[in-house]
């Protein structure tokens, strides 16, 4: 079958107001660190050894000076939608005072979106926190969901007319997790106790600045978690999986739920925090109602014993992520697998779907991020990536499955609209539609964004 016929058969299986959209992270692809304040990422950057290739925030894919030839690229593809994150020290340098640079780069944007018909989903915190709330403690301060809160108000009485979709946090896993109990991300703490306080106090800022941004009119707000099937490949480690899922999954879907923190939680944790600091008001305050929820999938985890493990490395597949892991098994991915060592089967997207919709019944859901890192090679100038047009399509007929089966999926986002600072590791993985050379900044659209160019226009067409 030809690409187009592809795109044509899975936009068929898609409701006609399904929004197909990509996605992109402010650090990631902003660059010009000069015109706003320090963030935890910089910091954490100009420290050698945190990202393996040494890259540094600037230029990134140095979209501040380019953000119009992006807006014409997303508007080419005939995207729907467009999920970009704000860089809280551009807007607000320390965490507190507005930049009005800051707040026109993002004008701009949004305007450049509206203009192009593209519709703006808008992310408060993927992971770029102002240094200066670092020096106070981050994300274990009690008082940081005040200063999210002041931030929210800040973006929603600028953006509140024109932003479609609002979400407060991408993934308080990773930025607990991998930030706090582990030093794979920033800040860099690596403190299990630290890692489970920085995850209750997301959450308490996901409440405060959801409610702080719906007192400004703001619209659909929701937050993002990175949601997974995680599969236990023996009886003798099913204890351990059902532990992984509650920490990667239940935990958030539970708070956001109105369940509070499960007793296997507190238990499991018991040598390593006594959970003092979490407050029935403020637990009761996460359980406000969300408009929806974004899913980030890449990945299934699978959990086997140690002795059958194979010793794969995977990004972010360590049970130190998981504070309280019972011991006797390893994270245990199969093939085939992507550069970033993450297996890819569609079928646990599935899963994942239905089971967060009855973990959290009623809540639209959109996939925020899905796709993957391949090698991509250069051939006459094009880069035929048939292994991510093959990652897409499997995915997106996994999300068709899930609305078959009922589950009410409302859109899509590849990850991402263009390669980028892949976090710690930095430039050496590519997770883009569009290739960027970071030498000359040169944007090409590999074959993939055509695949999805032509499913967005598809899925309109059959409209007709
Ligand atoms: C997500 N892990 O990050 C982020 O939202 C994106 O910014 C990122 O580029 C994308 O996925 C690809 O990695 C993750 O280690 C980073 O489990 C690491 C993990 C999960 C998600």
């Amino acid at each position: 079958m030809s690409v187009a016929s592809i795109a044509q058969s899975l936009a068929s299986r898609l409701p006609r107001e399904f929004i197909l959209g990509a996605a992109t992270a402010s650090w990631q692809i902003e660059g010009d660190s000069q015109g706003r304040g320090r963030s935890i990422w910089d910091d954490f950057a100009d420290q050698p050894g945190n990202i393996k290739d040494g890259t540094r925030a600037d230029p990134a894919c140095d979209h501040v000076n380019r953000v119009e030839q992006d807006l014409d690229l997303l508007e080419s593809l005939g995207f729907h939608s467009y999920r970009f994150s704000v860089s809280w020290p551009r807007v607000m340098p320390a965490g507190m005072h507005k930049s009005k640079a800051g707040f026109d780069f993002y004008d701009r944007l949004i305007d450049g979106l509206l203009e192009r018909g593209l519709s703006p989903a808008l992310t408060l915190y993927h992971w770029d926190l102002p240094s200066e709330l670092q020096a106070i403690g981050g994300w274990l301060n009690p008082d940081i969901d005040q200063y999210f809160a002041e931030y929210a108000t800040a973006l929603g009485e600028a953006f509140s007319d024109r932003v479609e979709r609002w979400a407060t946090l991408n993934e308080p896993w990773v930025s607990a997790f991998l930030g706090y109990a582990t030093k794979i991300h920033a800040p860099g703490i690596n403190n299990p106790a630290a890692g489970l306080q920085a995850a209750y106090r997301l959450m308490t800022a996901h409440a405060s600045g959801a409610a702080a941004l719906r007192a400004t009119g703001a619209k659909n707000v929701g937050t993002v978690l990175n949601l997974t099937e995680v599969i236990s490949e023996h009886p003798s480690v099913d204890h351990v999986a059902d532990y992984v899922d509650l920490m990667q999954n239940r935990f958030w879907l539970d708070l956001l739920g109105g369940r509070g923190i499960d007793e296997k939680v507190l238990s499991h944790t018991r040598d390593i925090t006594d959970w003092s600091f979490v407050s029935e008001e403020k637990l009761k305050s996460i359980s406000a109602p969300i408009d929806w929820l974004g899913i980030n999938y890449y990945t299934p985890f699978r959990v086997a014993p140690e002795s059958q493990s194979s010793g794969a490395w995977a990004v972010g597949q360590d049970f130190a992520l998981f504070p309280g892991t019972p011991s006797g098994a390893r994270m245990n991915p199969r093939e085939p697998r992507t550069e970033m060592g993450w297996e890819i089967h569609a079928p646990s997207m599935t899963a994942t779907l239905k089971q967060t919709s009855a973990r959290l019944p009623g809540v639209p859901i959109f996939i925020t991020e899905n796709g993957g890192a391949f090698p991509d090679k250069f051939l006459d100038g094009r880069i035929t990536d048939s292994d991510r047009i093959d990652y897409y399509h499997q995915h997106i007929n996994a999300v068709a499955d899930a609305i078959d089966s009922g589950v009410d999926v409302r859109g899509y986002y590849a990850w991402s609209l263009m390669d980028n600072i892949e976090w710690a590791e930095g430039l050496t993985k590519r997770f883009g539609i569009v290739h960027v050379d970071f030498e000359t900044m040169e944007r090409t659209p590999k074959s993939s964004s055509e695949f999805l160019s032509t499913l967005a226009r598809e899925i309109r067409a059959h409209l007709r």
